[in-house]
């Protein structure tokens, strides 16, 4: 996985936040510090992580969840937003005609990138040639005809060239015919003024659509720097990325290059051909962040709000006070069943130890006593012992059901009222009942 160590110290921090019992003023500044610690492990810049996290911790204090949004949730999705923000807008390449120049500094990924671009868009159904510019590593030649071989893409190059410009100048006549027409350049130590002007000779014949600088994404902040100085030199169009697999600094490249406003096109996270990404931040950090896992937790986390939810009733109920409203409650709880199902048997009225029948058809049940009960007032679940014939039949005709199911509701009602309150006299019952509440032992 590309950044596991951020990716993971970010995960961590975030199960902070699924699993605290409330989200306040304090868990935020941890988390924001959590945050904060990731990022720096991760070498992505001071101030532009102390300009993120303050950014979190402003947002979580200050907005308001959106409708249906929960406080976790909602904390969640502003550091996946502020985290995106920090990767810049990424871009596309355009899967049309063109002339792509690969440069940057030696052995960044040039030339294995030119043929993962070459297969990517082979992929896409374009056609694609590869051209050898490097005249300076004698071996370069056979390194990218080598590639060409394994993608069966034609390549023109010419090994006793001693001119980068009359290579290209004879590559585009013979590679008229396709598509796309990739230009692998030689790499130096540093941006020497003669590798500048043999790329800028080379530019000036191929007349390139895209010019895309190649960084190593081990060189953590000084990809920053060094695009910035390409960009001078030749005009650069994206930035591909590469080693992001296996590399703690990628965190520092990937966030440099876009604090310079350059647009990060793809990411190679591997010495394979195939090992090439399109470059999609939201989906970047979705990943960094797992956040199908955390989906999954915050899942879990609501269904032991719910069983907070159960407890409370339960108590209630142990009180001695039970009125529709009551049993409304519980029926909600109940038809979300899982964890809920043991608690179900604990309920007095109703069955102990369910069958998946059964279970389907108290369900339904339970899900016509609900649309009964919508029908009511709020006077009559609070005191249903105002519930007489004429109600009942005013009950059924606006919730389109039997009058008959309104009486079994009642009837239902009364048999759990009864039973209540001989468990409310029931001193051993209800310690046992509470112990089992208290232990959270609700069952799966
Ligand atoms: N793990 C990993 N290795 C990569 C990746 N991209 C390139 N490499 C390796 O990096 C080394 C250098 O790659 P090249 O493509 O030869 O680099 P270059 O920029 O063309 O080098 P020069 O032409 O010498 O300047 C090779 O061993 C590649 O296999 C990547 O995304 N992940
Ligand atoms: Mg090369």
């Amino acid at each position: 996985m590309v950044l596991e160590g951020l990716g993971s110290s970010l995960r961590y921090t975030l199960r902070k936040i699924v699993n605290a019992s409330h989200i306040d003023k304090n868990l935020i500044k941890e988390v924001v510090r959590d945050i904060q610690r990731a990022l720096l492990q991760a070498d992505v810049n001071v101030k532009l992580a102390l300009e993120l996290t303050r950014e979190v911790e402003r947002r979580a204090l200050s907005e308001k969840p959106p409708a249906g949004m929960s406080s976790r949730e909602h904390v969640i999705k502003i550091i996946g937003e502020e985290l995106v923000n920090i990767l810049g807008e990424p871009k596309a390449i355009k899967l049309q005609k063109q002339t792509i120049m690969m440069v940057g500094l030696y052995g960044q990924g040039k030339t294995t990138t030119a043929g993962k671009l070459a297969r990517y868009l082979q992929k896409k159904g374009l056609s694609v040639g590869l051209v050898a510019t490097d005249i300076h590593r004698p071996a370069a030649y056979d390194q990218l005809s080598q590639i060409a071989k394994s993608i069966n893409v034609p390549i023109y190059g010419d090994p006793d060239e001693k001119k980068a410009s009359k290579i290209v100048k004879q590559a585009l006549k013979k590679l008229k015919g396709v598509d796309v027409i990739i230009i692998d350049t030689s790499g130096r130590h540093s941006l020497e003024s003669d590798l500048i002007d043999e790329i800028k000779e080379v530019a000036k014949i191929a007349k390139p659509d895209e010019s895309i600088l190649v960084l190593d994404s081990t060189i953590g902040q000084q990809a920053g720097p060094q695009a910035k100085a390409f960009h001078d030199a030749v005009g650069i169009n994206g930035i591909i990325f590469t080693k992001l697999d296996g590399t703690a600094k990628g965190g520092g490249a990937l966030s440099a290059v876009s604090e310079i406003g350059a647009s990060v096109i793809f990411i190679g996270t591997g010495e394979h051909l195939d090992d090439l990404e399109k470059f999609e931040p939201q989906r970047f950090v979705s990943r960094l962040l797992g956040m199908g896992d955390i989906q999954t937790l915050l899942e879990k986390a609501q269904e032991v709000m719910d069983e907070g939810k159960a407890e409370e009733t339960a108590k209630k109920m142990l009180s001695g006070r039970f009125n529709l409203k009551d049993m409304r409650d519980q029926m909600e709880m109940l038809t979300q069943m899982g964890p809920l199902k043991k608690l179900m048997g604990m309920i007095p009225g109703f069955p102990a130890d369910l069958s998946q029948d059964d279970l389907t058809e108290t369900q339904k049940r339970l899900k016509t006593f609900e649309v009964i009960m919508d029908s009511m007032t709020n006077e009559e679940l609070e005191n249903p012992k105002l519930i007489k014939s004429s109600r009942i039949s005013r009950i059924s005709r606006g919730s389109g059901t039997d009058a008959k199911d309104v009486r079994t509701l009642l009837k239902q009602y009364n048999m759990s009222k009864k039973a209540i309150k001989g468990l409310a006299g029931n001193r051993k019952m209800r310690r046992k009942l509470m112990k089992q509440l208290q232990a959270g032992d609700f069952g799966a």
